[in-house]
């Protein structure tokens, strides 16, 4: 069986001639913060959310990016404020809200049921946010609110495979069916007929103009020309449609890649080319998020939102990813027993102060962006992973374990709780908690 390249996690060369690098970026990352405490938007939170819109939409609420209204026993109308995406993993007896056999949308290498997974307690867990609560996800009220609407995942497989977390989740109300006009599997289109909704998801691992130069590469795992300061037209020209749009990307960056600015060669990825310089991960990540970036600010046509849904960490632990690395964690980790470092912190902070200059740029061209701040939650669920469980043990030697993507139904099933509590704030008019960066403190542990 061939290797395809989207149950690839990353480039095989990561670990020949990263180490070295990957623990300078560390160094960097900690002195960075240690000596200039980080700063980032404080989400504010409605308890209070659909139930009674006229309230919430009062002046006050629209003028304060840190308040939001919470309607209290007596009916006493006070602010509170909520980090939604800071809190522990707690346990929920009553998950999952759907399965394997009752949802088909689930990608075969994220069905870990199918593939003999012995254990259920990873389905097990909801997100409770330190200062409110997050509420599970209500299918219902999510097709209410998009209705008439459009919804574009851009990115990689580990953006499909929220997607399909989602195509599942609303299932029990709706299952959609699929309006692609074309037979590429990576990308398709969905169309909700009782609710005339739309989701597509636009493939687009580097978010940038990408080729295939070498389908086997200096490492066997293909080689890419990344034109960093192009387009992918994939998505850029079709995105104008759509009402939100939630761009992701992360573990493709890791493959051996050439980097092209001004269709010139300005260096490279584990090239293992000695005339190029090899100007690590992190460049081609920055640049990649600006370019994607500056091509939604400059589309004319395009009125809709923008979600940057933050990195996903992986959970190799015991070896890399093609040295035996496994996750075989069989619980959440609590937030004091981890924390962002090493690589996830400095792609994740890329991706904030790319945001960051997005945003700001926003405001001169009318483009309104958000942060689906997904990395802390995310980090803190090892356990959530197929492992070895997404496929059968014969293909062993074709797949590695996977700790990149996750089980469904699974962790990132709350994404989509996050994706709704941000739906609902937009419709409430409680945007203002629009994302300034200078507005929460960012607590590295
Ligand atoms: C909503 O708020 C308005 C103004 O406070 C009030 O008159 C109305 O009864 C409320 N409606 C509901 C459904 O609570
Ligand atoms: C779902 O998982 C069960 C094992 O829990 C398996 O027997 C079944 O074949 C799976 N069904 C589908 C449709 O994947
Ligand atoms: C469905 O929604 C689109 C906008 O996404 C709108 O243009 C169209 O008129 C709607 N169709 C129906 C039947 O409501
Ligand atoms: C790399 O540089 C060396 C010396 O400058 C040259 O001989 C060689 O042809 C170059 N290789 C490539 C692939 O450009
Ligand atoms: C399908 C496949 O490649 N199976 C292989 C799994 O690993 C064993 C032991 O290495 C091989 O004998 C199988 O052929």
């Amino acid at each position: 069986m061939k290797l395809h390249p989207i149950d690839l996690p990353l480039g095989k060369k990561q670990n020949l001639q990263g180490t070295s690098k990957i623990t300078f970026a560390v160094g960097v990352a900690f002195l960075f913060l240690t000596a200039v405490p980080l700063y980032y938007p404080l989400i504010s939170y409605p308890l209070f959310l659909l139930s009674n819109l006229s309230r919430s939409s009062s002046p006050s609420s629209l003028s304060s990016s840190s308040s939001n209204v919470v309607e209290d026993s007596k009916n006493h109308i006070t602010t509170k404020k909520c980090d939604i995406f800071t809190g522990e993993w707690v346990p929920n007896p009553s998950a999952p809200y759907y399965t394997n056999n009752t949802c088909w949308a689930i990608h075969n290498h994220q069905n870990c049921m199918k593939y003999g997974r012995p254990d259920t307690d990873f389905m097990k867990w909801r997100w409770k946010p330190d200062d409110c609560e997050l509420p599970i996800f209500n299918p219902s009220q999510f097709l209410e609110l998009v209705r008439g609407k459009s919804l574009a995942f851009v990115g990689d497989s580990v953006g499909r495979n929220q997607m399909q977390s989602l195509i599942c989740l609303l299932s029990r109300v709706e299952y959609p069916v699929d309006v692609s006009t074309s037979t590429d599997e990576l990308s398709r289109r969905w169309e909700y007929i009782n609710y005339n909704f739309t989701i597509e998801n636009i493939w687009s691992p580097y978010l940038v103009k990408a080729r295939e130069a070498d389908p086997n590469g200096p490492a066997g795992t293909g080689l890419f020309n990344l034109y960093l300061d192009e387009f992918d037209e994939a998505w850029t020209t079709k995105i104008d449609e759509f009402d939100y749009v939630i761009i992701n990307g992360g573990h493709w960056f890791f493959r051996p890649s050439m980097f092209f600015e001004n269709n010139q060669l300005v260096g490279c990825h584990y090239c293992l080319d000695k005339n190029v310089t090899d100007l690590g991960v992190y460049y081609s990540y920055r640049k990649a998020f600006r370019t994607a970036f500056r091509a939604i600010n400059s589309l004319k046509n395009f009125k809709g939102i923008t979600f940057l849904r933050t990195f996903a960490p992986s959970h190799f632990e015991n070896g890399l990813w093609n040295e035996g690395g496994n996750c075989v964690r069989r619980r959440p980790f609590l937030s004091t027993e981890t924390h962002l470092d090493g690589r996830d912190l400095e792609l994740y902070m890329t991706q904030l102060e790319e945001f960051k200059g997005a945003e700001r740029e926003g405001v001169q061209t009318g483009k309104q962006f958000r942060l689906l701040d997904t990395t802390e939650a995310t980090l803190m669920r090892p356990d959530g992973h197929p492992s070895k469980y997404g496929h059968w043990p014969e293909e062993n030697a074709t797949l590695y374990n996977d700790c990149v993507h996750w089980c469904l139904p699974g962790p990132i099933d709350t994404w989509n709780d996050f994706l709704l509590e941000m739906l609902k704030m937009e419709k409430m008019g409680s945007f203002d908690w629009r994302l300034h960066l200078s507005d929460r403190k960012m607590k590295f542990k």
